[in-house]
């Protein structure tokens, strides 16, 4: 019946906006070239990381190739990568911060 069609049809608009935004890594990788004490600057300064976590997580790239930094939504991750590829460019070293689906 129509009303019952027409709930339905509201139920799944209902479902389609709260449902969770697509979540993507954003990842750092390893390279020969790029200073530890420059890795662990940027992410102190572009993920809020204290000294211990940001050397861990440089490490972990130096040793494993790459490391995910953070989950954000699209918009914050594409923000932290360009971010950081700048900064990096600036700097002159070869740095390289990608993002990929979380999921
Ligand atoms: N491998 C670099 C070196 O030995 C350090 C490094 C760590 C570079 C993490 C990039 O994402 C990186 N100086």
């Amino acid at each position: 019946n129509i009303i019952n069609i027409e709930r339905e049809k509201q139920l799944e608009l209902r479902r389609q906006k709260t449902a969770p935004p697509p979540m993507y890594k954003v990842m750092l990788n390893n390279d020969d070239y790029t200073p530890m004490d420059f890795v662990v600057e940027i992410l102190q300064t572009f993920f809020s990381m204290d000294t211990e976590k940001a050397n861990q997580l440089m490490l972990t790239v130096h040793y494993h190739g790459k490391a995910v930094c953070g989950i954000y939504t699209a918009e914050i991750a594409e923000t932290k990568v360009m971010q950081v590829n700048q900064y990096s460019r600036k700097h002159q070293h070869p740095l390289m911060c990608t993002m990929e689906p979380a999921q």
